[in-house]
């Protein structure tokens, strides 16, 4: 039976022609060093240490500052390659870079590469108990029935994946902290918890935690959890004094505060600056950071009130605390205002937040994009995200302004909440390790296309000809779009299926308290948040976004509903009405997932018959789940509206 990691994207090695010894300058005996050790014979096949002579990969530490700490060049010498970086980390990412460069074909030498963004993590949601919060690849690599499942060989397979696309931070538990979680702060857990944040410190990734905020009352047996209690603040210092002491580089903390029922400062009436703050002055000596989410707002909403806005929430929250927080906090600003659906503006706070050190958080897991049994490669949205202009002076792109507009650009980046589970392919979907490789390469080199990662992806995961591989990527490069089609016209988002989030339900969440709803009445859909009519969200945005979105005749098609209320017989920037443009994408998407399974069926020959019925069978579930979408969506707006279909197609009424 093949082992969990020969269904990843490090199982070709180098072949023995092309790499046959290798030379490291300068030994030091640091853990990274001997993770390089360990990589190179896995990596380059056939290869052993040697003299520097008759090296062919030749590994130097150097001291040249344009390769910062994590950047590397490699060039092409007569004897072979020559790896170059100021650290150990760097030559850790620079093997790996070399591995794809030679597997890809695609060598240019010499080539240099250092990351776009500093903090590159990943967020787990999973729980003691062994399950994951919003996880569609069966359970968790880390825990497993209140224990640690102490596969250690699993998490190493795991780190070393996430090291060869330049992940360098990791949190390890639900940011939704519950009864066992919370006293992973204690000496008991810790000391489990170092064995996994030495396997991760082995591939150059830091450690984190997700904290109860009430943790001082939950696990200190205190009364209360005031940010501004002496009390409080001298529980924490010494609790963080126990961490580093068990593990002295430990990275800091993540924290999800007054959030969906999850305790914060509001209980005492401070605000997310006193308690972000206290936490920090207690980790500061230890060089430890905390990551303070953004995604706060009111989850007991009452949907008879359209003054109210969720979207609204972040930017009401932080934008005034610009400027409050301690040198090493980091506020985490999820890529839209609502809630990782398929299609959102970008989040106003980008740009406008330049006081603040900021990570731009996204989500891997596939929870309102398909639960990795639909396809859905996420790496097209997510540069939409990076390439957004904010209209808010020089440093206006998002992928520039969390960085420029962080005081210590060391303290930014990115951060996305991450798909891998049990299951032996690691996401479920193979299809789903896309996003997970596309991710972390991203945030590394902002500057990839979308296309240029899913072939690299695809090069390393299959054999290929040049015919299959296109086909295989024409899958990927139009899933984004496809899903879009049948499941969020024109940005309404959330008519998805209360509490799991996969499957049609258009009215679920409209009398919720959730404060997501489209309002689709007999004569229209869609929010207005309008300054002039509306809840006044665009004007969150720069002047010149404001404007755009503003206007119902500026306002890209994309957009529409998520901005304003209009007819069904509102003409887009296309051309065709909404309605017309509902029937249409929905009639288009179930077209297109018939489509995929076609391609994919015609590959069949030049896959591994696993990963090709895993395929498959996802693909027949999406195209039943694609026809559910299309006949509710389109039975419901041809009810609401009375207005049938331009070309005739069936609508169910
Ligand atoms: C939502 C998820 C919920 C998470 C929350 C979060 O439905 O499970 O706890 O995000 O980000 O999308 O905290």
């Amino acid at each position: 039976m093949l082992e969990k990691r020969d269904l990843c994207w490090l199982l070709k090695p180098v072949s023995r022609d092309e790499i046959k010894t290798w030379f490291m300058e300068d030994r030091n005996n640091s853990r990274i060093t001997r993770t390089i050790e360990g990589e190179m014979p896995r990596l380059f096949y056939g290869i052993s240490r040697s003299q520097k002579d008759n090296a062919s990969i030749v590994l130097i530490l150097t001291d040249d500052g344009s390769l910062g700490d994590e950047g590397y060049s490699i060039d092409q010498k007569e004897s072979g390659y020559e790896i170059k970086s100021n650290t150990q980390k760097g030559l850790l990412y620079g093997i790996f870079g070399l591995h794809r460069l030679l597997l890809g074909k695609k060598e240019r030498f010499p080539y240099v590469s250092i990351p776009d963004q500093n903090y590159r993590m990943i967020n787990h949601w999973d729980n003691f108990d062994g399950t994951i919060e919003r996880g569609y690849s069966g359970r968790s690599i880390f825990y497993d029935h209140n224990a640690f499942r102490g596969d250690m060989e699993l998490i190493r397979q795991y780190a070393r994946l996430l090291a060869s696309v330049g992940i360098n931070a990791v949190s390890i538990n639900n940011v939704n902290v519950r009864k066992y979680e919370r006293f992973f702060i204690t000496a008991e857990y810790l000391k489990e918890i170092k064995k996994i944040g030495d396997i991760f410190t082995a591939y150059g990734i830091q450690l984190f935690l997700a904290i109860d905020f009430a943790a001082p009352i939950s696990v200190g047996k205190l009364s209360t959890a005031d940010p501004l209690c002496p009390d409080v603040a001298s529980w924490w210092k010494h609790t963080v004094e126990d961490i580093y002491r068990i593990i002295p580089d430990f990275g800091g903390f993540v924290v999800k505060a007054d959030s969906e029922h999850e305790p914060g400062p509001f209980t005492y009436g401070r605000s997310h600056g006193d308690g972000a703050n206290m936490l920090a002055k207690a980790i500061r000596p230890f060089g430890g950071i905390i990551v303070w989410r953004c995604f706060v707002y009111d989850c007991t909403q009452d949907w008879r009130d359209r003054s109210l806005d969720r979207a609204r929430a972040a930017y009401d929250l932080f934008h005034e605390l610009d400027g409050e927080f301690d040198e090493n906090v980091i506020l985490q600003i999820k890529n839209g205002p609502i809630d990782f659906q398929i299609r959102e503006p970008v989040s106003p706070l980008f740009g406008a937040l330049k006081e603040t050190n900021q990570i731009l958080e996204f989500q891997i897991t596939q929870e309102y994009t398909g639960h990795q049994i639909d396809i859905c490669y996420l790496v097209p949205m997510w540069k939409e995200t990076l390439d957004f202009d904010t209209r808010h002076g020089a440093s206006s792109l998002v992928k520039e302004a969390i960085r420029q507009y962080s005081p210590d650009q060391k303290l930014s980046g990115l951060c996305a909440v991450g798909n891998v589970g049990m299951d032996r392919n690691w996401t479920g979907n193979k299809m789903a390790q896309a996003n997970w490789y596309g991710y972390g390469r991203l945030a590394w080199d902002n500057d990839l296309t979308s296309e240029e990662i899913a072939k690299e992806w695809l090069d390393l995961s299959f054999e290929l000809t040049e015919d299959a591989r296109e086909k295989a990527l024409s899958i990927l490069i139009t899933s984004r779009d496809t899903y879009e089609d049948y499941t969020c016209p024109l940005a309404v988002g959330f008519m998805c299926k209360p509490g799991i989030h996969y499957g049609c339900d258009i009215d679920g969440y409209e009398y919720d308290q959730w404060g997501t709803y489209h309002y689709a009445d007999r004569e229209g859909v869609g929010r207005d948040r309008t300054a002039a009519t509306g809840t006044g969200f665009t004007k969150q945005y720069s002047p010149r976004i404001y404007q755009e979105y503003e206007d119902i005749n500026a306002c890209p098609d994309k957009l529409l509903l998520f901005f304003h209320h209009v007819p069904y017989t509102h003409v887009l920037q296309s051309g065709k009405t909404v309605i017309q443009h509902i029937y249409d994408t929905h009639f288009d998407g179930v077209e297109k997932v018939k489509e995929y399974q076609a391609r994919w069926e015609s590959i069949q020959d030049e896959l591994d018959e696993e990963s090709y019925q895993n395929v498959k069978e996802r693909l027949d579930y999406q195209l039943k789940h694609a026809v559910e979408w299309r006949d509710q969506i389109n039975t419901y707006f041809y009810r609401k509206s009375g207005i049938g279909d331009e070309a005739g197609r069936t609508i169910y009424n």
